[in-house]
Parts: C-alpha cells; structure tokens; sequence
C-alpha cells in the first residue's frame, strides 16, 4: 500500500501571502510519501473566493481541470482577473503514478492594492529639521479616531518615505523591521500589508506611527544624508470592514498630529539616540492629549511605483548573551565596559540599566579589539555606529534602537552607573527573513566553522538588499558580491523572493545605455552608471542562478529585455569584442578585486580586459541559454553566435598555441577554463599551468573577489580534486581557513585582514563580516557533500548527486529544503566501506554517482544496487557507478580499497 498527501501550499513562494500585486501568481504545493517513486502524473487546481466554496467546488475563479502534468511548483494562476484586496482560496487535488489521489488543505493568498486610484490616503510627515550631514529628531505621528460597530475585518495599508514603526492602540503592528525597505525612492517604493483586525474596538482607537529617517533620508554610504528626499514621509491607509457590512477608513492626511520625542537622531550608519526623560506615556493609546502635537505637514504624493513587498522583510531572529563578564578599561574620566558577544553579528543591543534620571549610556560597536583590549573601530571609516541612552531613573529600564543596525561582535559601554554584569547587554540578530534551507556538516571542525562563518556572512549581509558589508560607512548592494555569492546563498537559505526584489533594483538601477552598475539601489554615490566585468554581470548571473534552483523561469521572462539591453550595450562598448580594452574611455572595472597578485590594481594581476571579455563571453552565452528557455529560438541562435565570436576574440588575444593564458594569472587560468573559453585540446595545459602556480605558491591561491568562486570548481573539473581540497585545508593565508584559526566567526573582506605577522589590514577597507568569499559553500554542498542540480531540469527537479570524498574528510552531510521537500546526501567512511545515505524528494529524481571503484559490488540497503526498487543502473567508469533514482531514501554501501 503506497500512500501519498499533498500539502505545503505556497504561491509566489510565501505561505498564504497577505498583499501581493502579481496579476498571475504562481502556486506550488509538495507531495508527501515515505515510499520510493512518489511522482505526480496529474492535479487540478480549484481557486473560489472563500474556502467553503473551495470545498463545495461552487463559485469558483479558476477550475484548472484535470491536467495530465508532474508540474508541481510555479503553476500559473489562469482563472479570472484579480482586484485589488480580493482573497482567494485554493487547493489541489493530485494524482500519483500508483493510482493515489491527494486533496491538500486549502490556501488563500491575498491581493494588494493595485491601482493608484486604491490610495485615498495622503503623504505627511513633520516639518524639516537638519540637513546633508546632520542627524535629525525622529518625528512621532497620531491620530484617533472612533470606530462605532464591532470590527469584522481590517488591513492596514502602509508605506512610508524613510522607516515606519507602526502601532495601534500601543501594539506594534507585525514583526518587521527597517519597512518598507530599500528600493530606489526615485522610482518605487513597497507597501506592506497588515492584517489588524484584533487591535481594534468600538470606540476610540488610536494609530500611532514613528518614522526614522532610513535609506531615504539618512546617511548611506560616504554620501552624506538625504540621498533620496529631504525628511522622512508616511502613507497609511486603514481599511476597516464592520460586522454589519459597512467600511470605514482611517488615513494618513492632514488631520494627524505629530511631535518631536524621544528619538534625538536615527541613522542607520552612526546609530540612535534616546532621552528617555522626553517620552510621552501613553502616546499611541487612546485617551492621551495631543493638544501640545502640531498638524503634520501634506506633501505631494511623488511620481513613483507603489508596490507590494516582494521579498522578505527584515526580523528579528536570535538572541545572543556575551560570552563573559564585560572587562572593565578604567580612565580618569569614564570607565569602558568591554562585551565580547562571542559572534560577529547584525543589529543592536538591548540595554539593561537603573540609574539617576539623565545618566547617558553611550554604546559603542566594534568588530574586533586593539591589542590591549579596547574596541577596534578603525574600519567603520565614517561610521559612528554609537548609541546613546539617556535614563528616565525610575528603576531597571530596558532599550533597544529602532532605525539603525551595527555590524559587532563586541560592544562598549561607557557612563554605566555602577558595574554592568553580563545580562546589562543582549545581543539582537536581524536580517532578511530567508528562511534556512541547507545544512551542513562534516568531519573536519574547522570547516564546520567555516561553514558557520559563512551562513553568519550571510544573515548579517541579507538585510533587505544583499550588502557588501555591515558595520562601516558602506552597507551597498554591491552587485559584484552579490553575483559571487548568490549560488551559495540559495543552498544556505531560501534567497528567491529576495533576489526577485533585488534583481528589480537591478533593473531600476539600469543605465539609458544599458550596463548595469556596482550597486543597487542606485543612491548616487558611486557615479558609476557600469560595474565593469562581473560587477555589471550579476544582471543576467542571478536571475539565472535564481532559475537554476527554484527552477524560476518568470524572472527570467521579466528581465528578458533588460538583459538584452546589457548585452547590447557590451556589444557597442567593446572592440573587436574584447570589453574593456586598455584605452576604453569608460570604467574598466574592479578587476580580480583584493587578489594578492596585484589584481585590481594597474601594474599586474590579471589584466581588466581579459576579465571583461571572459565576463561578456560568458554573459553572452548565458542570455543564449536564457533565450531558448523562453522559447525565443532566433535570440538563442544570435546570442550563441556572439558568444563564438567572443570566445575566438579571447583565444586570439589570450591564449598561446601552447594552452598559456596572458599574464598567467589563476584567475585567467580560472576564467578560461570554467567560461570554456579555450580549444578543447589545450584544455589540461591550461589546467596544469593553473595547477603548477598553486603549488609553486606553497598550495595557496592568489585569486580575488572574481577567480575565488571558481577556482575549486575549475580544479575538481580538471581532475585534481585532491588540490582543490589541500586549497580549502589551507591554514597559513590566504586562505579560507586562516581567519577559522584566528578564531573568525564570519568571513573576512581581505584574506589578510588580520594577519599575526603584520596586524590589521588597511582599516580603510577592512571588514570582518564580506561574504563574497563564503562562495567556496556552493562547492562544499556541491562537491563535499555531493548535492547539485541539473541545469536541464531545475529547482532540483533532476538532482545530481555527486560527493566526492577527499581531504582526509571521513565523514559527510548536507541536507537542502528545495522546492520539492527535503534532499539529503549523508555519507561516511566506516572500516574501509563508504556508506552514503540519500534523500531525494518526491516528485523528483536523482542521478547518483556512487564513488566505487571499477568492479567493486555495489549494496544498496542490503541487496546489489541495480536489484533494489527505484534504482536504475545507468553506467560505470573508472570512478563511480551511476544510477538513477526514483524518490525516497536510499542507502549504499560499497567497499573502498
Ligand atoms: C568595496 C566593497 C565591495 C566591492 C567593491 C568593489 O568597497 O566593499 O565588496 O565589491 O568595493
């Protein structure tokens, strides 16, 4: 008896999203089965306003009908039009190969407001105060307002120019965070969506709301402030439904009132400051006196893009209490009070503190400490990142900021009355809410702290957009860093909904001329409209890799022109399709940024045009990949034969008839063979010269930001999977695991930020918490653990399962929550046997290379691999013995000489 359930109701990725404005959202659900072969043959999809007309099958917006199909996730909604606001309930009913049939739970999504005409709310906010450079009071704004009737249902609709904290009724509304996120103002703003109807009663009520000046109006980068508008604004439209049938609305407009409190400044770069002494109890509840509040200010609403929030919100996650009790650093003046929290993390402290009334607690942050112990804050450049808490003193008071981050691991007090003990701080960990979808693990601790590090990297560095770094004054959505981690990304946590965000501001940051550029958002600091070679190309590498593992082919089609446009754009600006040639007017780029070997720099390391031509071939090809996905056969045909020409352009500059690359540089080496930029037959000499540099360098690399991705893949590809270990067990730098010894918790900018012969690094860029060299965790989860999937059918719809044990590593496993459900690949060497445990999720499958030597028997759970149910035998080389599996879990088992 097989059985088989269907549930995990997802459309546009989120479970039951409230407020989304995609005309045609797409639904996924998952098959559930413990037996091998679970695989759909057929569903139906059935969408009705309410859910007893789901379940009654009456009234319904869309009867997909029975359709003879495994597609399982992004099924396109085709039923009737959607209105603003309006919920839909959904099910599915599924049919499986063994006759099974399946009835999920039903769903709902909700839609936002979808046209202009839906805002009837205006854009207020308080007069200007401050300037480009100084820091101003956060604006408190209220308004109440009398419900008569019971409340049957109510959405809150907000969205503000700068951060809203919203409350009503002194509840905080939701758990986001730095709302409504960043997006380049100039064009598009986001809304969120709340769902209110438990904060409000009959009577008076009260919305409450703070801004903070945020993205918008606060400092980004080395900017300055008010990079985008002068002073933070707000937009609220409260939609109250009544049991008797009747609406209400409650919006922002000029009958608000507002107040200067006890937020003296907000920046997200130099932090907060609070006088606790100017609070107004009892502000955001009903009853409180606003006769001191002024009118709030109107301003015209800007000619911009309203729209829904795409990706996920910033939270709240764990909490982290210093490791010890603080060291105390005594002066004549003050004493400093040194918290080691034990992980280089994001966000703020919660202050714990009782004193006289007007004490002021400064805060300070720091990613590592001086020799003698003190905070080392030389790498936050401009940024202050200092709070300020000014007591009230009327016993134990508790604090945290609201419209700031710091990137710390330890923290500074200073002017605490009397002597903190431990719980005096708490560590407050924020970032983008992906949630986590890999493990892994192995028999090497130092690599599981790197792992570590690299997962920490990346929380730290998913804060709404994908930054470069958090603690000093930069925190750009540098597009380089982006395109060189996403693959690991989208292993560790689930990144679809968020790069789905960030590839628009992609888009929106586009040049007239089409190159993309090195940061998005655009905030006008750069003045860069084009990244260069692999900064600019993350336009067309992340929605590809976001295709290649959530199988997500309408990013593809939304920035199908765009991507056009930038390499139409490359084939003007280059010459002879070498891009960035030596005398090109334009930005030749970062070069091979923060490689050793001179890199980046004008006098050596690999040379900027090589770069970009290897880029734009590879770009080339990819947009060709793209094209015939989409159905667009002569594009696919036209970008081919670009990338042939590109590719000749390379072998006739670059390469020598003796499989050389110029320069002779890794990261050439690396470019050439992982873009297939060289003759087939010249192939291993390059892989060999490639090979020959490492070990002349003592097995060490000397790749940067662009060849470090690759390098290990390039090497295993060429067959010296042992190097590519010896390079990742590396201890002395550079190398991943010299800072894991240094007793790193996250990645490091520079592979030399802190060396123990020369001390810090340059503290004008050095930070302690830059995933782009976390890249190596696509390889660990790929080639370690062996868990990858198939171009050809992606979102893993086809895994390719493919551990390649080496390193002296005994043991290893990485599990990785993909669309379809749970995939594992456990494997351990026990007594001469290798013994591999899998997981392929139901309603895929997997080809497993089973590293057995030639003619060594192969068990699968006890009895020979091809007699076992749901196993294919499909070939043998020198290596490995390959099968092919249906899902379920399998274990294998084979005898190692
Ligand atoms: C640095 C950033 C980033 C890098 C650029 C080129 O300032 O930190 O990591 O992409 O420069």
């Amino acid at each position: 008896m097989t059985t088989v359930t269907v549930g995990h109701l997802r459309c546009e990725y989120l479970e039951q999203p409230l407020g989304i404005d995609v005309s045609r959202p797409r639904l996924s659900w998952r098959l559930f089965g413990d037996q091998r072969g679970v695989r759909q043959t057929a569903y139906r999809i059935v969408a009705a306003p309410s859910a007893d007309d789901v379940a009654a099958e009456q009234n319904l917006l869309w009867d997909s009908g029975r359709v003879e199909s495994d597609q399982s996730i992004h099924v396109v909604y085709d039923g009737g039009r959607l209105r603003s606001r309006q919920r839909v309930f959904w099910r599915v009913q599924v049919w499986d190969a063994h006759g099974n049939v399946a009835i999920s739970p039903i769903a709902w999504w909700e839609m936002g407001l979808l046209r202009r005409s839906d805002w009837s709310a205006s854009w207020i906010g308080a007069p200007l105060v401050g300037g480009r450079w100084t820091t101003i009071p956060a604006p408190f704004l209220r308004r109440s307002f009398t419900l008569d009737a019971p409340v049957l249902q109510a959405r809150l609709y907000i969205t503000a120019l700068g951060l809203y904290e919203c409350t009503i009724n002194g509840q905080r509304v939701g758990q986001d965070l730095f709302t409504p996120g960043w997006t380049d103002y100039r064009r598009r703003v986001q809304y969120q969506v709340y769902d209110v109807t438990d904060a409000l009663h009959e009577g008076e009520n009260v919305i409450g709301v703070i801004l903070g000046d945020g993205w918008y109006c606060g400092h980004v980068a080395w900017a300055g402030r008010q990079n985008y508008g002068d002073r933070p604004k707000l937009l609220a439209q409260l939609m109250i439904t009544h049991s008797d049938g009747s609406t209400q609305t409650v919006v922002s407009n000029r009958s608000w009132r507002y107040a200067f409190g006890p937020i003296l400044e907000s920046d997200m770069l130099h932090g907060e400051s609070y006088d606790a002494r100017l609070e107004f109890p009892g502000w955001n509840m009903p009853g409180f006196d606003d006769a001191a509040w002024q009118p709030v200010d109107l301003f015209a609403a800007p000619d911009i893009a309203m729209v829904a929030t795409r990706g996920p919100t910033v939270q709240r996650h764990e909490e982290l209490r210093p490791i010890n009790p603080p060291t105390a650093f005594p002066s004549h003046q003050v004493t400093r009070w040194v918290f080691d929290m034990g992980q280089n993390m994001v966000g703020w402290v919660r202050l714990r503190v009782q004193g006289p009334a007007g004490t002021t607690v400064t805060i300070r942050y720091a990613e590592a400490l001086n020799p003698d112990g003190t905070i080392y804050t030389a790498n936050l450049r401009s940024a202050r990142a200092t709070d300020h808490y000014t007591l009230r003193g009327d016993g134990e008071e508790v604090w945290e900021p609201r419209f700031t981050f710091h990137g710390f691991r330890y923290v500074e007090l200073s002017g605490y009355p009397g002597a903190p003990d431990i719980d005096a701080v708490t560590g407050i960990v924020v970032h983008s809410a992906t949630p986590p979808t890999g493990e892994f693990s192995c028999s090497d601790p130092l690599i599981n702290q790197l792992q570590h590090n690299i997962v920490w990297g990346q929380k730290g560095n998913f804060l709404d957009v994908p930054t470069d770094c958090p603690q000093r004054d930069e925190r750009l959505g540098w597009t380089g860093d982006a395109q060189v981690f996403i693959r690991t990304a989208a292993f560790n946590m689930n990144v679809a909904p968020f790069f789905t965000k960030w590839t628009q501001d992609l888009e929106d940051a586009q040049s007239p001329e089409g190159a993309y550029p090195p940061v998005a958002p655009l905030a006008g600091i750069s003045g860069l409209p084009d990244g260069g070679p692999a900064w600019a190309d993350a336009g067309i590498i992340c929605p590809w890799t976001i295709y290649l593992c959530y199988g997500d082919t309408r990013l593809l089609e939304t920035h199908y022109p765009s991507m056009q446009r930038f390499i139409a754009y490359l084939e003007r600006s280059s010459r002879d399709f070498i891009r960035c040639y030596e005398d090109y007017p334009g930005f030749r780029g970062f070069g091979d940024w923060l490689a050793l070997d001179g890199s980046g720099r004008t006098d050596g390391g690999t040379a900027k045009d090589l770069i970009g031509t290897a880029f734009f071939a590879y770009s080339a090809r990819l947009l060709s990949r793209i094209a015939a996905i989409l159905g667009h056969q002569r594009d696919a045909t036209r970008y081919r034969r670009l990338f042939e020409r590109v590719r000749q352009a390379f072998i006739t500059r670059y390469v020598t008839a003796a499989g050389r690359v110029a320069g002779e540089t890794q990261t050439g080496y690396v470019l050439a063979l992982h873009f297939d930029l060289l003759p087939p037959e010249l192939r291993s000499a390059a892989a060999d010269a490639l090979a020959r540099d490492i070990r002349a360098r003592g097995t060490r690399l000397a790749t940067g930001f662009v060849g470090t991705p690759y390098l290990p893949h390039v090497l295993t590809d060429a067959g010296c999977l042992d190097l590519a270990y010896a390079l990742l067990l590396q201890r002395t730098w550079p190398s991943w695991l010299y800072p894991v010894t240094q007793g790193a918790t996250t990645i490091w900018e520079r592979w030399d930020g802190w060396t123990h012969d020369k001390g810090f690094q340059d503290p004008g860029m050095n930070s302690f918490n830059h995933y782009a060299y976390g890249a190596i965790g696509e390889w660990i989860y790929s080639t370690i653990a062996g868990i990858d999937t198939d171009p050809e059918q992606p979102g893993y719809r086809h895994l390719i399962l493919r551990p390649q044990p080496g390193g002296g590593l005994t043991a290893a496993r990485a599990a990785l929550e993909t669309m379809y459900g749970r995939a594992v690949s456990a494997w351990r060497i026990d007594d001469h046997r290798f013994i591999w445990e899998i997981v392929v999720p139901p309603n895929t499958t997997a080809t497993a290379y089973v590293p057995a030597l030639e003619g060594t028997p192969v068990q699968e759970s006890g009895r020979p691999a091809e007699e076992s149910e749901g196993v294919t035998f499909v070939h043998r080389d020198e290596e490995s013995a390959v099968y092919r599996l249906t899902s379920g879990t399998y274990t294998f088992e084979v005898v190692q000489r």
